[in-house]
């Protein structure tokens, strides 16, 4: 069965902070996507080592960015977008679009974390935290073209500040480096699954997961489940402007 839109699903995105439109992406689009990015598992590697799980953005790469712009303009995944934010929020900023890879060698997971919170060195503070809680502002997209399960998120989290239970999962110790292969994989899902409340966004190939940033969140990746995910997000033109706000702000902070 194909996707289709349901008004649940706005409701769903305003209170947990995530929907998933379940297969939306059609096989032939699945196929030119996979093809396109044959090779960026190699890229990755050759400048950022074995266990590089990102290359971004696209546009610095031989990637060929036809199946790109498909996506970005597939008409199910503009009117599911148009419908839980709004029309003005677009997808096909390729210059800011990523894809997160597994890694070569060793489980690795990254912390739980918010991405943007007031002490990232956000623009404008009172401006920030007038936003933080809108659910038309932050977004943020993983599309995988193979099964993913490397997401997990805490419903609900990006409409309220955290919880002591929710810093003290985060800040629970993650396995040695040197550890075993099953000794990591095996620690860094019982740090993941640790967070209270927190559900793995289980995915297939052609799935598309619409998330707050701002909610806990975590990625947790297996060398031997071949991960390729874009990662994106659908800015309004107001969105896009703060984001190059904050890029002033935190090359400032970075030059004084
Ligand atoms: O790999 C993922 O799905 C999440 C990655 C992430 O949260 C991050 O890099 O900030
Ligand atoms: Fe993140």
């Amino acid at each position: 069965m194909g996707f289709k839109f349901c008004d649940s699903m706005i409701h769903d995105y305003r209170t947990q902070g995530y929907v998933v439109f379940r297969q939306i992406l059609p096989p032939s689009l699945i196929r030119d996507l996979r093809q396109a990015t044959m090779k960026v598992h190699e890229y990755a590697r050759a400048e950022r080592g074995p266990q590089a799980q990102r290359l971004q953005p696209i546009t610095n790469y031989e990637i060929e960015l036809k199946p790109f712009q498909d996506y970005a303009e597939l008409p199910e995944l503009v009117d599911a977008i148009s419908k839980v934010l709004t029309p003005r929020h677009k997808m096909g900023h390729f210059n800011r679009t990523g894809l997160l890879l597994e890694p070569a060698e060793q489980p690795w997971c990254t912390v739980w974390h918010r991405d943007i919170r007031e002490t990232s060195n956000v623009p404008d503070v009172e401006e920030f935290r007038r936003k933080a809680y809108d659910p038309l502002w932050f977004n943020q997209i993983n599309c995988p073209l193979y099964e993913d399960n490397c997401t997990w998120y805490v419903p609900g989290s990006y409409l309220r500040d955290d919880l002591p239970d929710e810093l003290a999962a985060a800040e629970a110790s993650l396995p040695p480096e040197n550890a075993s292969y099953e000794v990591r994989e095996r620690k860094c899902l019982e740090y993941a699954q640790g967070m209270p409340q927190a559900v793995q966004l289980s995915m297939d190939a052609g799935d598309f997961a619409l998330y707050h940033p701002n909610g806990w969140h975590i990625g947790n990746y297996l060398p031997d489940r071949k991960r390729v995910t874009i990662h994106d997000f659908a800015p309004t033109p107001e969105l896009l402007d703060w984001y190059t706000r904050w890029q002033k702000t935190r090359a400032d902070v970075k030059r004084s």
